[in-house]
Parts: C-alpha cells; structure tokens; sequence
C-alpha cells in the first residue's frame, strides 16, 4: 500500500494538494498541527500535516467463464490434481480439439463447394430463348466454351436467325462452328524468316515443351515432302536439372541435332552467335509456374538474348482448366508471345476453353500437338482441326473444309497422316 503526507497552511489547503497530486484514491486518516519553515525555530509558521493511503485500483473483471474454466484445468494440472481431475480436463481439451477440426472440416468444404459452383457453367441462353438457342449453348458449354463466349454466341443467336430460321437447327450448328472457326487466329511462318530463325518455347511446368522442342526439330531437320531439309540446332537452358539436360541431348542425338545448354543471357547470346549459319534454331526452357513472378523475370531477362527477331511461343496444354490457362497466359504476356502451342490435344475432348481463351487474348496458334510420339503427333494449327474435334456437333466436314482448308494441308501434316493410315 502507498502512503502519503502533505504540509499546508491550512487544512483546506492541504486537502486540496492531496486531491490535486492523488487523486480519488486518497483516504486520509490523521492530521496533525505542525510548525512549517522559518529559520532555526524563528520565525516558523503553524500550519497542517495530513497522513493517508492510496486506495488500490479496482480489480479488473473477472474473467468469462471458458477461461476460468482453462485456468482451473492449468491449475489442476500443475497442482497434480487428483487423476479424475486431469481426466476431466484432458477429455475437455479433446471435445475442444475435435470441435475446432470438424470447424475446419466443414470450412474446408463449404470453400470447396463455392469454388465448385464458381466454376459451373452458368447458362448464357434464358429459359424464353427458343429451344435450339439453349441446345446451342448446352453444347458450347459441354466443350467448355467460356461464359462470355457463350453469351456472345446467343446474343448473335437471338440477332441474326429468325424463329424460323431457328427451326433448321443444322443449319444453326454449321452457323456456330464457323463463328467459333472465324474466332481462331492461326500464326503463320514468315515466307522470308530471318536467318537464323530462332522459336523459343516458354510456359508452365510440364506441358510439354521439351517434346515440342523435338518434334519441330525433327520434322525442320528431315525435311519434309520436297520441302528442303533445315540445319537445326537445339538450345536449352535446362541446365541444372539432369534430367531435362539428358532429355534433350536424347533427342539430339537421336536425330543429329546439335545441342548446346546455356545458364546465362551472355551464354545464351554467344551460343546463338556461334550457330549464325543454322536456318533453325530451338530454344528449350525450364517449365515456370504462372504464379513465380520472379523466376519468369529471370527467364524473360535471359531469352532477351535470342534477339528482337526471335519468335516466343507459349505452351499450353488443352487438359488445362479455364481459370488456369487464363492465368498463365497474363503471367507470360510481359514475354510478348507471338503465338500459342496447344499441347496434348490427345488428352481432352473439351477445347473450347483454348479457343475461347484465345479469342478473347488474340492471339494466334502455331502449333498443336497430340502425342507423345516425337516427331509424328505435332501438326501446325489448322481450323477446321480444332473444329472437327468439338464434342457433339454435327460437323459438315465438307462445308468446314471448303471454307478453312482452301490451302493444301502443311507437308508435315501429309506426312503425319501418312505414317498413321
Ligand atoms: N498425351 C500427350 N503427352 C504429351 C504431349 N506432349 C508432351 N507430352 C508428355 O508430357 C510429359 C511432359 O513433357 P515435357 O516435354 O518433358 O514437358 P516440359 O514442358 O518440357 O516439362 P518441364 O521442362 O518440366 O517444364 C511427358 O511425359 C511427355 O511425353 C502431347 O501432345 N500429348
Ligand atoms: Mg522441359
């Protein structure tokens, strides 16, 4: 407890100075008449003393019960409470444990279940649109169309067919697959390309980038149907992991490519400097994840070495869902990519989520692989391809190829239809 004495003149004079330095919390319990100042017992004054105790602050409240209820366990515990008593408390810590993680349980999925429902598909076309409207969109939506995709293709749905037109729902059909075959842009080769011409393949992890890398050297290399064969050189910059090094040089010496794998920007400079009388030259790169923002702009800042004629294209696979493959193609826009690569196309029937992604982006296809078998499952982009694998149109395969095949198919792509009748 603090106790406290004040002097003054005056009682009244001395209460306030307790008031004024302590507060509400002085309790004063004596005064006495006392002498004040002067000089050797001359001239002194009488005057006050008060002597009291300051009250203690109150105590804070108490506790809610739960912690009281924890403080007892604790207590128990370290007084070595009798062994009911820990039992008790240990079966209560366990209800609480088992209560938290059902809590968790049950958070985890209902977040499931949002995610679940996000990605739905959400009907474009309205119960009052006319019933081949709505098969129109079921059908775009079975193949993973996007919902903005869809809800452009029934606003020109509901714009350019009258109700009668509606009824010849064939006719409907061909009218969407053009719609879909016009929304593809395809890359095509410069017919005087830069000499080397250098493609590098960026994107994510394990998309198949490496085997891309083989099978455009394969097929360059060869020389395909009268086409003049190219001298190819590999490049990856894989280095560190062995078994991508060991990958590509497979490859190379499979088929007589050079490789050369580089680390750095200077390595990579030199090396494309070094092969300056290839017609082709292949740059290889370590698989990135989207969302490694710092690793991409390493890698961005190494394949700036290619050169400002070097052609980027972005890998891409068509298992990829929506979300994702919307995701990856922002995170490598700042590569400025020329063109997609569209791989594992074998492994999917549902592709409207490429298209739709790339018609929203513009961006043009260069190639499409559907295999694991180098070099024969790659072909170069063809729209009515990709038409003629959508899922449950009625496709008028004449009518597609009369309007996107006017061009002989690519030799690579005779040559491939060849080795598979
Ligand atoms: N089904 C199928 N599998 C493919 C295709 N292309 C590649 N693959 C397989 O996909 C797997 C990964 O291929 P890689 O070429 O190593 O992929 P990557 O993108 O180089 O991988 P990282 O370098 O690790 O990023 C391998 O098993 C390939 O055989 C394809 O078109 N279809
Ligand atoms: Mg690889």
């Amino acid at each position: 407890m603090q106790y406290f004495t004040e002097q003054a003149l005056s009682q009244r004079e001395a209460l306030e100075k307790v008031r004024a330095k302590y507060g509400e919390s002085a309790q004063v319990l004596s005064h006495r008449t006392v002498r004040l100042g002067g000089f050797m017992g001359l001239f002194a004054r009488e005057g006050v003393e008060v002597t009291g105790y300051l009250r203690p602050e109150p105590r804070p409240q108490s506790r809610p019960p739960a912690d009281l209820e924890e403080e007892k366990r604790k207590i128990l515990a370290l007084a070595g409470a009798p062994a009911a008593g820990q039992a008790a408390a240990a079966a209560a810590a366990m209800a609480q444990a088992k209560a938290d993680q059902a809590l968790q349980t049950v958070l985890a999925e209902l977040r499931g279940l949002k995610e679940r429902i996000d990605e739905m598909p959400r009907a474009a076309a309205e119960p009052e649109d006319h019933a081949t409207i709505r098969r129109m969109d079921a059908l775009l939506a079975l193949n993973d169309f996007s919902e903005p995709f869809r809800r452009e293709a029934v606003a020109r749905l509901r714009r350019d067919f009258t109700l009668e037109a509606l009824e010849d729902e064939d006719e409907v059909q061909s009218s969407v697959l053009e719609w879909i075959g016009d929304s593809l842009q395809l890359w095509r080769e410069s017919s005087e390309p830069a000499r080397p011409r250098v493609l590098a393949l960026v994107g994510p992890t394990g998309v198949g980038k490496t085997t891309t890398i083989a099978k455009l050297a394969a097929i360059y290399s060869v020389g395909i149907s009268g086409e003049r064969p190219r001298s190819v050189r590999m490049i990856t910059i894989d280095n560190y992991r062995i078994g991508a090094r060991q990958q590509i040089e497979t490859y190379g010496g499979i088929m007589g490519v050079p490789v050369s794998c580089v680390e750095t920007a200077e390595d990579l400079r030199k090396t494309i400097a070094f092969h300056s009388d290839a017609d082709l030259i292949l740059v290889d790169t370590v698989g990135k994840s989207p969302r490694d923002a710092v690793k991409l702009a390493e890698m961005q800042r190494i394949l700036a070495a290619c050169g400002p004629a070097a052609e980027l294209h972005l890998a891409l696979s068509a298992t990829t869902k929506a979300s994702d493959m919307a995701q990856a193609m922002r995170q490598f826009e700042p590569f400025d990519y020329k063109a997609v690569v569209i791989t594992k196309l074998d492994e999917t029937d549902r592709i409207g989520n490429v298209v739709s992604a790339l018609a929203e982006r513009r961006k043009p296809i260069s190639y499409i692989t559907n295999g694991q078998r180098v070099p024969q499952d790659i072909e170069r982009a063809r729209a009515e391809r990709i038409l003629m694998s959508l899922e449950g149109f009625r496709v008028d395969r004449a009518r597609i190829e009369e309007r996107y095949g006017g061009a002989s198919p690519q030799p690579e792509d005779r040559r491939v239809r060849a080795e598979r009748s």
